[in-house]
């Protein structure tokens, strides 16, 4: 049996990785990626220079998940593309990812242009999606504002590129934002990012749970699941078979990520949940992936890929 997958021709010998943003802000979060079985790594999404984030307490643990209004904290581009250049280096034949979430278009455009004329040959997460940064609306809900990005993007980028996506929840919005992304060479996307702006109360104090923005703030975990695949099964059905869906919500388990698959998944992000248990949930979930393909007879994700059922 084989958990490998490949998108664009390239090859990741599993097909579980972190999401952006749970342990990967640094270099020592980075390099645990890099020794575990995870098939691959995403950075935590950079702006061009170094950013604290939001005030404290801007994450919680929740019963169904996790809570959070980080606010893009992060260590810069210049930090991650040396981190992933030094490491491609080492290991010319893997593909990780570099995540960017600029908060302007400028931002995006000048990080392009500098990924662009570096040596890196990587894959790109540009994060249109992100709930947490006071004054910016997330850009995946604004269609217009999508394509003018990708416009500009696509005018001077060459490399592998794919979006990180918000979750959608209405089947018009699903064909709106399908049709925008299938007129671009777009190698892959990614969803769901957090169900954003959800609030938490502290029933005991009558207070939120978190500082930044009122109390507001992303869900993520086992509560966004079916969000998530209906997500990645709604677009596997709309865009071009050139883009890889990659599968990030609620992965719990090797059924959670079985469920992904079968709604369309190329590759799996976990986010919550490596939060919860670090890297050894890469073996954890796969085994357990595995032994579902193997007492379902699957040798391979593409004998379910994107297969699942209706009802007649
Ligand atoms: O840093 C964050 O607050 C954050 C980002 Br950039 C994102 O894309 N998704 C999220 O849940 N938090």
């Amino acid at each position: 049996l084989t958990l490998a997958t490949t998108i664009a021709d390239r090859h990741f010998k599993t097909c579980l990785m972190n999401a952006a943003g749970v342990r990967c802000q640094s270099d020592r979060d980075l390099n645990a990626l890099i020794n575990s079985n995870a098939g691959a790594y995403v950075t935590k999404s950079a702006t061009p220079a170094y950013r604290a984030g939001n005030p404290e307490p801007r994450m919680k643990m929740i019963p169904q998940g996790s809570f959070n209004s980080m606010g893009l904290p992060n260590n810069g581009l210049d930090y991650y593309l040396d981190f992933v250049l030094k490491d491609q280096a080492k290991r010319p034949d893997a593909t990780n990812f570099l995540s960017i979430a600029g908060t302007s278009l400028a931002d995006n455009l000048a990080m392009l242009h500098q990924i662009q004329d570096s040596a890196y040959n990587g894959f790109v997460e540009l994060n249109l999606s992100c709930p947490n940064v006071p004054g910016h609306p997330q850009q995946g809900y604004d269609f217009d504002a999508t394509k003018e990005t990708l416009t500009a993007v696509f005018d001077f980028y060459t490399k592998p590129l794919g979006v990180k996506l918000p979750p959608y929840f209405d089947l018009a919005h699903f064909d709106q934002i399908a049709a925008v992304l299938n007129q671009f060479p777009l190698t892959f996307v990614t969803t769901i990012n957090s169900v954003g702006n959800g609030l938490i109360v502290n029933y005991e104090t009558e207070t939120v749970a978190i500082k930044p923005k009122g109390g507001f703030g992303g869900l993520g975990g086992a509560s966004v699941k079916p969000t998530a695949l209906a997500n990645v099964r709604a677009l596997s059905q709309r865009l071009n078979p050139s883009i890889a869906v990659i599968g990030v919500g609620g992965i719990m388990s090797g059924r959670d990520a079985f469920e992904h698959i079968l709604c369309g998944a190329s590759m799996l992000q976990i986010g919550t949940q490596f939060g919860y248990e670090g890297t050894k949930i890469f073996d954890r979930v796969a085994h357990e992936l595995d032994d579902i393909m193997a007492l379902k007879g699957y040798a391979s994700l593409d004998d379910f890929r994107g297969k699942l059922k209706t009802i007649n």
